[in-house]
């Protein structure tokens, strides 16, 4: 899988895709990620990849003609391109969608900068309008990277032994359950006393009843989106019946 960043500051990336899982990813040939300066893309002495606004107002905008030649360059005979752009009016991100593009050969990926981009890019060139999250920043460099990231540890072969078994928790809808580590006690604090037992069955038991415990108490909307086994629907359906019990 490939994907293209476009930006105006491709220094920003420095050093975020050389860590971890997205670096072995590279190594093990899953994936590549090339950063793309938009000025590469830009005519003139003055490479100019904004402009002011048509109607007047405070700030500028990204002109389409870069980014048409850049993402039309960088997805040349390509039947159906992904090309995302990061913006606050896209379609929010989540899991799922992550996973929808972890199937996919090519995401190229726009970064906006200034007051955004012109309307034309969004009508006539991007594909998908994807939103990390509703807030403002101020450019969508971070955003790409979130992006990358969540779409790469989705790609079979990217996570370690160690981490798909700590996937699964994401996978079922629920939040993770509480993880200690040593020592047992650490200043009159306690680890649960079942974690340090050996009993696996009795450890499961728990994680899972902690898992739903938090998502109930933090994310009730996650239960509801929850794809769930017979057996998880039944434990919530416990969870909510001793917790009205508790008051
Ligand atoms: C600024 C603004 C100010 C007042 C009211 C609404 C407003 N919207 C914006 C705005 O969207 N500015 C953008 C800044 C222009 C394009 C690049 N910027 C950006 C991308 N900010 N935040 C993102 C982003 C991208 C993906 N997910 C979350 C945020």
């Amino acid at each position: 899988m490939r994907f293209d960043i476009i930006t105006i500051f491709p220094e920003i990336f420095r050093g975020v895709f050389e860590f971890g899982i997205i670096r072995r990813a590279i190594e093990a040939g899953l994936i590549e990620i090339a950063v793309n300066d938009l000025r590469n893309y830009t005519d003139g002495r003055h490479r100019q990849v904004d402009d002011r606004p048509f109607g007047g107002g405070a700030g500028m905008v990204m002109k389409p003609e870069p980014l048409f030649r850049a993402a039309e360059g960088l997805t040349e005979g390509e039947i159906e391109p992904a090309i995302v752009l990061l913006s606050p009016q896209g379609r929010v991100f989540d899991q799922s969608i992550a996973l929808d593009y972890a199937s996919r050969p090519h995401v190229v990926l726009i970064c906006g900068r200034y007051e955004g981009v012109d309307e034309r890019v969004v009508e006539h060139l991007v594909t998908d309008e994807v939103s990390i999250g509703d807030y403002i920043l101020s450019g969508g460099e971070i955003p790409a990277m979130v992006f990358v990231d969540a779409v790469t540890r989705l790609i079979p072969g990217a996570l370690g032994d160690a981490e798909s078994a700590e996937q699964e928790s994401f996978t079922t809808g629920l939040l993770d359950y509480p993880h200690y580590t040593r020592p047992a006690e650490f200043r009159g604090m306690s680890a649960p006393e079942v974690l340090t037992n050996g009993n696996h069955a009795e450890i499961e038991r728990w994680r899972r009843e902690k898992a739903i415990e938090k998502t109930l108490k933090r994310r009730p909307d996650l239960i509801r989106a929850a794809s769930l086994s017979k057996s998880q629907g039944i434990a919530i359906q416990k969870a909510g019946d001793e917790s009205e019990n508790e008051t």
